[in-house]
């Protein structure tokens, strides 16, 4: 790599501010005031919460952006991070603002001086909610990570007008509604205009002869669009670095048609520009399922190709030339989303910088890097042939020809027969022709990762398995991680300073120092003190509870929490049978000395996916009839809290006793909810599936209650004819929950509501629930006597948050800096 020079990019950088000798409180009292008074055109009188949140957004982004000059004027990193993802589920971010740059409590205090209460203003912030689930957290995450280890990175992505879809139930059904977190604007962005970049869709492709062998084409798009940025910043840890988010709007190049509009046809002189703005209008709400629409297709490539301009141009301006691009670039591709970047990039290299496809791959396959982040067959990606090319003809040319040139290589090697050309092609010619997006990434990249141990290990034996066998280096493991600044130090003020007051300040730095607690698992005085810390935030989720759904819990209760997407793989279908089977045991036996139990789930569930809005209507139908039964009381509990988002996953994890990671093994690729609940000392209940394995190996096997098959006994088990019938035949148990559910127990109004749930379980059961029963109530009842010794409940309690320091995003972050991207942390 050559040596730094400095950026022209650097002249339009400002000064950093006069060193500003203001006491901090001060300093912050006035900023805010005066962004209230003129940015925002208010009063303090006049003042509502989200006006506070907005000049307090504004004065802390001035320090952002302060420490963003001190830190990175005038100097050209080595190497650059662009991570593209078409989900940035980042949530709120005032909280994360203000611890990252020291300045809580002078936020707290200066606003306190102001009349206002920084509470109230934190909730008047609206949350991004530019994702679906796991994999676009995990994004925002690794943003944050990679500010706090000063790793220079640009995340890439889309500025959705509306992120996902607001949920609430009516009579217990979910319903859909716009989610409108830009309404009142967002003063944490710059919009930057000049950042603009032209999109083509459609069109044609000419050849030009230039001498004997060298043929040029040329694309001619029928249409295009433009991408304009919209930079978030990033701040990291003690406000040491500062990223960009950027993300793309899109807006029309297309003038308003004035003769239409003069004619009379107000609505026809704009619809052309209305038809180009739909493509950042709004997130699909669809989580491990890919959708196959037109937009779908257009989304990628259009923030893919304004992504792949931006950073080419910025590598150009501070390197001259784009044959260097892999020592300076590292690209991540979050899934398959932004796939198309490979023949983008070829596109790019051979049509506007002249390079010979040789040295076009060469660059192209050495920048690029592939997250995988599913095996779930509906969520891999392929697009029809026919929609490929209808909508970026050019990209569909290079993509035979890359594909030509991989085949003809696998052709001359001792497996090249008919069915290994077919199951390594790039083309999947079985129904109807379509471009795997899956295999194309990996052929383009120069890494490609799974996201636990188990699922890397997957890859190489199941989906990629004859990819893997050509290039059996390019497959690594990378295990998600968690913001530990938010999932610990925001969400969890109580454990994080009762963490500082016992092993000092180091472990806000340092998380691996939360080892320091293992002694003190053994500590009464300690185990006293980390049970009056979770009691504080059970008190607060009832409270939110009994204003979101009515129902009054317990907080002395043990709380059991699943919250995530509504999915049948992550199974809240077996969390809700064996709940109706404990309900069954407690009629039976009203006067049994029971464990209380407050079962809460949250998660949203695809608006297209049947079965899972019907399990949300099966949890609120139970939960009707056990919350309301007098001979339960406050034995159990069932609750269903609506609207599941970022911020109300930092109030229900602090508060949960027990989290339930119950997938079938082998399916959920990762989860990073499992480490987010074990770090704040919740126990799991859990498959060894995705990171819960991982989590066993740090946690310790007696530390987590394990139950099912594993990854190896589900492939078995789903060969041997009816396993369903005969697991159902010898639980009693089981049977009986499943003939309640199924006979309209829970919906006398509508008998057979449920039976599309319970006839699958019955005659097909795809995801393994009725094997899985028996076990998965055994150890539930294991729990229940747990439960009942406080001393060892809490000395688990302690040792999971203790042993938990490796799932912290900063150490996935250092791992695909070293071994992936090969760029050094600042
Ligand atoms: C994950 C998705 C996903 N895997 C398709 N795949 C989507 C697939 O809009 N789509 O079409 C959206 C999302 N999401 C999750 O990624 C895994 O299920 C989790 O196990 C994992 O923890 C997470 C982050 O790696």
């Amino acid at each position: 790599a050559s040596s730094s020079k400095p950026a022209k990019a650097a002249a339009t950088y400002v000064k950093p501010r006069q060193a500003d000798d203001r006491d901090p409180v001060v300093a912050l009292r006035e900023d805010i005031r005066a962004k209230l008074i003129y940015v925002l055109g208010k009063t303090p009188e006049s003042a509502r919460d989200r006006d506070w949140f907005a000049a307090t957004a504004l004065a802390l982004r001035d320090r952002i952006v302060d420490a963003c000059h001190e830190g990175q004027a005038g100097t050209v990193p080595d190497k650059r991070v662009y991570y593209l993802s078409l989900e940035f589920l980042i949530g709120r971010l005032l909280s994360d603002a203000m611890n990252n740059l020291g300045l809580v409590e002078a936020t707290k205090q200066a606003l306190r001086d102001l009349g206002v209460d920084l509470s109230e203003v934190e909730g008047a912030e609206p949350d991004a909610a530019l994702g679906n689930g796991g994999l676009g957290r995990l994004a925002a995450c690794f943003m944050e990570s990679m500010a706090s280890l000063s790793i220079p990175a640009i995340g890439y992505g889309i500025r959705y007008d509306h992120g996902i879809f607001r949920q609430s139930l009516e009579d217990g059904w979910q319903r859909e509604a716009p989610e409108t977190w830009l309404a009142e604007g967002n003063p944490w962005e710059f919009a930057r205009q000049e950042s603009t970049y032209k999109i083509g869709f459609g069109g044609h492709v000419t050849m030009t002869s230039h001498g004997d062998h060298h043929i040029r084409r040329h694309w001619h798009p029928a249409e295009t669009v433009n991408a304009v940025a919209y930079d978030i910043p990033v701040v990291g840890w003690r406000g040491r670095h500062v990223n960009m988010l950027r993300l793309w709007k899109a807006e029309s190049d297309a003038p308003v048609e004035l003769a239409r509009f003069n004619a009379g046809d107000h609505v026809g002189a704009v619809a052309g520009r209305a038809r180009a703005e739909a493509i950042s209008r709004v997130l699909y709400p669809s989580d491990s399922s890919a959708e196959g629409q037109e937009l779908r297709l257009r989304q990628e490539y259009f923030f893919t190709s304004a992504s792949l301009q931006d950073l080419v141009r910025r590598h150009i301006a501070e390197r001259g030339s784009l044959r260097t691009l892999p020592d300076h670039a590292a690209i991540q591709l979050n899934d398959t989303h932004p796939a198309i970047a490979v023949p983008e990039l070829m596109r790019i290299l051979l049509e506007e910088h002249d390079f010979l496809w040789e040295d076009a791959w060469q660059i192209t396959s050495n920048t690029l890097h592939y997250t995988n982040h599913t095996l779930l067959p509906e969520a891999l990606e392929t697009w029809p042939v026919e929609l490929m090319e209808r909508l970026l003809p050019r990209h569909m040319q290079i993509i035979y020809l890359i594909n030509w040139l991989h085949l003809e290589e696998q052709s001359k090697n001792a497996r090249g027969g008919a069915a290994h050309i077919a199951a390594v092609s790039l083309i999947d010619e079985s129904h109807g022709r379509r471009v795997r997006m899956g295999p194309l990434a990996f052929h383009g990249s120069r890494r490609v990762n799974g996201v636990s141990a188990l699922h890397s290990d997957l890859l190489k034996s199941t989906v990629f398995k004859d990819l893997h066998e050509i290039e059996p280096e390019k497959i690594v493991n990378k295990t998600n991680g968690i913001t530990f600044r938010r999932w610990l130090h925001n969400a969890n003020p109580e454990l994080t300073a009762l963490a500082v007051e016992t092993v000092g300040k180091g472990v806000l730095d340092d998380p691996t120092e939360l080892l320091k607690l293992v002694p003190y698992a053994d500590d009464p005085e300690f185990r006293t003190r980390y049970a009056a810390m979770r009691k504080v935030r059970k008190k607060r989720l009832a409270q939110v509870i009994a204003e979101r759904t009515g129902i009054a819990v317990d907080p002395t209760a043990l709380f059991d929490v699943q919250i995530k997407r509504i999915h049948e793989y992550k199974r809240q279908l077996l969390n809700l049978v064996e709940t109706v089977a404990l309900y069954q045991a407690i009629k039976k036996a009203p006067n049994k000395d029971w464990t209380p139990r407050v079962k809460i789930f949250a998660g949203k569930a695809a608006p297209s996916y049947v079965q899972a809005k019907l399990i949300i209507k099966l949890a609120g139908d139970i939960a009707k009839v056990v919350n309301e039964d007098p001979d339960i009381g406050n034995k159990l509990k069932v609750v269903f809290l609506p609207n599941y988002s970022v911020s109300l996953a930092e109030v229900i994890i602090p508060a949960a006793d027990l989290s339930e990671q119950i997938s079938t093994a082998g399916m959920e690729a990762s989860g990073t909810g499992n480490m987010k609940l074990a770090l704040n000392g919740a126990l799991t209940i859990g498959t060894l599936d995705g990171a819960n394995i991982e989590i066993k190996d740090h946690v310790g096997a007696e530390n987590i209650f394990i139950f099912g098959l594993d990854a190896e006994g589900v492939l078995a088990r789903v060969d041997e004819p009816a396993y369903a019938n005969k697991a159902i035949a010898a639980s009693p148990r089981l049977a009986a929950a499943l003939d309640a559910i199924g006979n309209g127990f829970f919906s006398p109004d509508e008998p057979r509501r449920f039976a599309p749930l319970i006839d699958e379980l019955r005659h097909r059961d795809r995801y393994l629930t009725t094997v899985d029963f028996d076990d998965y109530w055994r150890v539930q009842r294991e729990i229940d006597a747990a439960w009942r010794r406080p001393a060892q409940w809490w000395r688990t309690a302690i040792l999971n948050t203790a042993r938990m320091a490796w799932f912290s995003s900063d150490r996935s972050m250092r791992e695909y800096a070293e071994e992936i991207w090969q760029v050094k942390l600042g």
